[in-house]
């Protein structure tokens, strides 16, 4: 337990957000959760909802990106030794849906990520960040023939013979996942120039249920595996986007997830630092994904025209050491899959089957 147990939630009625106040609770941290309802809202707009029925643990209700004084006040009377930002939209296709959506996505998390940024320098810069950002934003195709992405937030170049020590290069396969990059850079930034201790999170994509969370489905903020489970228990083909199947991606548990940014909010980065870590403990490709529902449902599945623009194949390569050294144990998708299913199966009556499919292309 760190000496300063206050730990405020930015994004508290989100997917993990929900999991994680729960479970800081349980730990006896003394928690406060601020969320804007924006989950909820977007998914109600296009006609889907929770396949469970979520708990809204938020203690205050507003936007970050616009509500900088009310976030400064909340630092400053609470003075948390850590925040933990997972006020996002997740989504990389509602991002990539129209202009307004674009804009929503870039505004909402770069905004939410300066304000945090500048309420922790005007408060106090020892305040301890940990930010979600995403395992793409180093996409398939800048690695198409394998590199291994470094966990390092710092990476030495030749540029014309000479050594350049620059931030890791990112991308992003999506103008979501463009977002965490730019925030990333924010915060590195914030590192150097006012001696702030932040955390970026890449992370994979997460999956799984646990306790009050809320659970998508639908094409804009369901995941793949939860969303196979969700089609194999409508009698609905798995729907693998492209050809192959072939798109190799990394995967978390939710529990595992949770239980990383506990680690690493006991196991704080330094002060003027900007530490990356590789949140992720299994890769597969989604055939393979499609592969194991269907041993485990006897589901049938469906290659559909790929609504996004990404390669068929890729490989994927990183080594996560940090939350390994940290002690994380893993959490096998094989294990799980079944639990998954019981909890999909229980909830089977609220499956809205018309936001299932993907009516919307990328390109
Ligand atoms: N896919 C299908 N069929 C489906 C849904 C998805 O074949 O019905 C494929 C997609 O084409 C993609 C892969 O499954 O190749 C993963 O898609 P996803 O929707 O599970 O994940 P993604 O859009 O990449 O985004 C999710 C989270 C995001 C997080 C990211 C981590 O929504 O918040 O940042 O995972 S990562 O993928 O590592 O960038």
């Amino acid at each position: 337990m760190l000496n300063n147990n206050r730990i405020l939630i930015c994004g508290a009625d989100g997917y993990i957000g929900t999991a994680l106040y729960d479970n800081l609770i349980s730990k006896k941290y003394n928690v406060l959760g601020i969320d804007n309802g924006m989950r909820d809202i977007k998914v109600i707009s296009i006609g889907g909802g929770s396949l469970t029925d979520p708990s809204y643990p938020s203690d205050y209700r507003f936007d970050i990106a616009e509500g900088y004084i009310s976030l400064e006040r909340i630092v400053s009377d609470f003075r948390p030794g850590t925040i933990i930002n997972l006020a996002q939209q997740p989504s990389a296709p509602f991002s990539m849906k129209s202009p307004r959506n674009t804009l929503i996505s870039q505004l909402n998390n770069i905004g939410t990520n300066l304000n945090v940024l500048w309420a922790v320098k005007s408060i106090d810069p020892s305040i301890h960040i940990i930010q979600i950002g995403t395992a793409g934003e180093f996409p398939d195709w800048l690695y198409p023939h394998g590199i291994d992405i470094p966990e390092e937030s710092r990476v030495t170049v030749q540029v014309n013979g000479k050594d350049w020590t620059i931030p890791t290069p990112r991308y992003g396969g999506s103008f979501y996942h463009l977002s965490k990059s730019y925030s990333s850079l924010n915060s590195d930034y914030a590192c150097r120039v006012w001696g702030l201790r932040i955390t970026d999170i890449n992370q994979g994509i997460v999956y799984g249920h646990v306790g009050n969370t809320r659970f998508d489905y639908d094409e804009y903020f369901g995941t793949v595996l939860n969303r196979f489970v969700v089609q194999a228990v409508a009698g609905i083909p798995l729907t693998i986007y492209g050809n192959s199947g072939g798109q190799t991606r990394s995967f978390i548990h939710l529990s595992n997830s949770i239980d990383a940014i506990r680690l690493l909010l006991e196991n704080p980065a330094e002060s003027g630092k900007f530490r990356t870590v590789q949140q992720l403990t299994e890769v597969y490709t989604v055939k393979e994904i499609a592969d194991m529902v269907q041993e485990l449902t006897g589901c049938d599945v469906q290659y559909i025209k790929n609504p996004r623009a990404e390669m068929d194949e890729n490989i994927f390569d990183y080594n996560p050491k940090i939350l390994k050294t940290l002690g994380l144990k893993t959490i096998y998708m094989k294990d799980e899959l079944p639990n998954l299913i019981n909890v999909v199966e229980k909830n089977k009556d609220n499956i809205i089957k018309d936001v299932i499919m993907p009516k919307h292309s990328w390109k």
